[in-house]
């Protein structure tokens, strides 16, 4: 018996790729976590969107939110009860700044074999056609498609000038946009996408700064491919133990789990880490 989505939905998600829209959390509670991380940004200087797999380790707040029960039950009803977050991050699409995400599978790059990997993608603020919500190319998932890798193709922008979010502007070349399904939210709504279903966004053309929160899930029978890597278990139990364990957040800790952070960034940018979608 499936705890929040229909049959109809998961049997939709899994022949699409893609489902949405799904209640999360409420309104007060985005907006607590967007002035958390304003705040950080404030005090540390960076802003938590750019820690690409681990945010969850840069705030009280997004440690707890990791574990929302609302969308761990939604991953459930897919990759069952036992689940690690192997990633998660805040997607900040400054307004009018020409930020977009070129159409990729996160199974090239993510490093996990099977490509069982759920993402909830929870909209902070509303994610629409303006402001550059997700897109989804339905059963794209059935194909592992190449990525070209690349900072100088950004659509409407001078050669390197890196408005593409991904890590290493890894594109796939060729998809018929005109199949692509947006995905708009609510504030506090969420969106899921399988592992290798191609998704992609653009600019955020409206005058408010477009922020959204992916939940990177897996199963514990999901292995690393790169190296043994520390992920967090949210929900049930690991009998696998093919993951080392996240470190807890606390206050003292910050400056070493910002560079921890940035390391993670730096593996996930490394060209030599790559595999097959
Ligand atoms: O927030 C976006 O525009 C892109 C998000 C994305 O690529 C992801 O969640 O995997």
């Amino acid at each position: 018996m499936p705890k929040v989505l229909t049959e109809d939905q998961i049997e939709f998600f899994k022949r699409e790729g893609y489902l949405f829209p799904v209640d999360g959390i409420d309104k007060e509670k985005c907006d607590d976590l967007l002035g958390a991380m304003n705040k950080f940004e404030d005090d540390q200087g960076i802003n938590p969107g750019v820690f690409k797999l681990k945010g969850h380790l840069c705030l009280p707040e997004t440690w707890d939110l990791i574990r929302e029960p609302r969308i761990l039950d939604a991953a459930e009803d897919i990759i069952g009860p036992n689940i690690l977050a192997f990633g998660s991050r805040f997607w900040v699409k400054p307004a009018g700044d020409g930020s977009f995400v070129s159409w990729h599978q996160d199974s090239a790059y993510f490093g996990c074999d099977p490509h069982d990997m759920v993402t909830c993608w929870l909209a902070l603020t509303p994610a629409n056609k303006e402001n550059g919500c997700l897109r989804a190319m339905p059963r794209s998932h059935e194909v592992g498609y190449d990525h070209k890798e690349s900072h100088e193709n950004a659509p409407g922008e001078a050669p390197g000038e890196k408005k593409n979010m991904l890590g290493r502007g890894q594109t796939i070349q060729g998809l018929d946009e005109s199949k692509a399904v947006y995905m708009e939210l609510e504030q506090g709504q969420f969106s899921m996408h399988k592992e290798r279903t191609a998704h992609a966004s653009y600019p955020n053309n409206s005058t408010e700064t477009r922020v959204g929160y992916s939940f990177f899930l897996i199963p514990p029978h999901v292995k690393s491919t790169l190296e043994r890597r520390p992920a967090t278990l949210v929900r049930g139990v690991d009998e696998y133990n093919h993951w080392d364990t996240d470190p807890v957040p606390t206050e003292d800790r910050l400056p070493d789990l910002i560079k921890m952070m940035l390391a993670h960034n730096a593996q996930y940018t490394d060209p030599q880490f790559k595999q097959r979608a």
